[in-house]
């Protein structure tokens, strides 16, 4: 197996506003990952996967800045991370033509994200939604990246991803793309609906009231959790207790999660509280320590332009390293003038 540089890919849809979701299961890994020195760190505003399902234009551009105000809030620093959205790096795109030709129909099948989106209307869906996961290969092969901190609901596209950088090298007898790892860790890896404990926390939830939004203010965020449905038992005091409790399993979690600890320490010191305790305590922690990331991203809003100018030079930074990867791709492809 050839060697490859310790280096990390990930990315968001600009597809509506961050939520704590989105944070808790990746962007904190990010930071995480940029400050650990280990790795060379790639980020990417991920708007060609946004616009799979139809954007808004105006909002499409709002949500790109918005989520790049996002990531810096939370602590992507760009002089230490490339940050950049991915249409401006056409060599995803391109990756992502010769991956299409690599994948097979069955293996996007089957992917789950693909059923839950097209749901029963598939015949209707856009051909780049079924696309999708050969598109997120590209964006992380196309870096060569070993590692990819993702929440748990990406895991299937990931072992897609490994699949088609397996295919690609028996295709063509190489040893050219990593079998990239995925990075799925901490107490929040896969955060619920407030409304409902059986469905993930999303961006395009219709209902505003199932997530917390990175933007929201204190008032908002606590009137959220205080609404946030549960059942009328206390909290136990060991992990178990919360087996077939998933709304509870849920706030525990994203208590855990804020407050860098475990579930089984959150339960050590709540086991027995009923929920009116433990919500106002869980409400305060979550505005603690989000309302300092929501008073950055609207400062670097008010900058429309600076924010432009970190995407552009991280496009520059990010086209350095993808352009060698794609014309060695295009030369063992075997296409003349690569
Ligand atoms: N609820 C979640 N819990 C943990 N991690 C999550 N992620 C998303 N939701 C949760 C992680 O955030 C990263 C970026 O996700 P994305 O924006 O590319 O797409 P998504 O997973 O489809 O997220 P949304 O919010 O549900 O967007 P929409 O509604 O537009 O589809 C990924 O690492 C993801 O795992």
């Amino acid at each position: 197996m050839a060697a490859f540089t310790p280096r990390v890919f990930s990315g968001i849809q600009p597809s509506g506003g961050l939520t704590l979701g989105n944070y808790l299961g990746a962007m904190k890994r990010f930071v995480t990952m940029q400050d650990e020195g280990k790795f060379e760190t790639v980020y990417c505003m991920v708007d060609l996967h946004a616009i799979t399902v139809w954007q808004d234009p105006a909002a499409l551009t709002r949500a790109t800045r918005e989520l790049c105000a996002g990531f810096i809030a939370a602590g992507v620093d760009p002089s230490k991370s490339i940050l950049f959205n991915q249409s401006q790096v056409a060599e995803h795109a391109q990756l992502a033509w010769i991956f299409n030709c690599v994948a097979r129909m069955g293996w996007m099948q089957r992917m789950t994200q693909w059923k839950d989106k097209a749901g029963k209307n598939s015949q209707n869906a856009s051909l780049g939604l079924f696309a999708y996961p050969a598109l997120m290969a590209a964006d992380i092969l196309v870096y060569h990246a070993t590692h990819v901190p993702v929440g748990e609901d990406q895991k299937q596209h990931l072992e897609l991803t490994r699949d088609i950088a397996i295919k690609f090298n028996n295709d063509f007898g190489v040893d050219f793309f990593p079998e990239t790892e995925p990075v799925i860790e901490g107490a929040a890896t896969r955060v619920m609906s407030l409304r409902d404990g059986s469905k993930k926390m999303s961006k395009s939830d219709p209902s505003d009231m199932s997530r917390i939004n990175l933007i929201d203010d204190a008032d908002t965020i606590a009137q959220k959790i205080r609404k946030a449905r549960t059942d009328p038992d206390a909290l136990p005091s060991e992990v178990d207790g919360l087996d077939d409790r998933p709304e509870a399993r849920n706030l525990v979690n994203i208590y855990a999660a804020l407050a860098e600890t475990t579930p089984e320490a959150v339960l050590a010191d709540h086991g027995g509280s009923q929920f009116s305790a433990f919500k106002p305590e869980l409400a305060d922690l979550a505005v603690n320590k989000l309302a300092p990331i929501s008073t950055e991203m609207s400062r670097l809003m008010e900058q429309p332009d600076g924010i432009d100018r970190i995407l552009g030079h991280g496009a520059e930074q990010a086209r350095a390293l993808a352009a060698p990867i794609l014309k060695k791709t295009y030369e063992i492809v075997g296409m003349v003038g690569a």
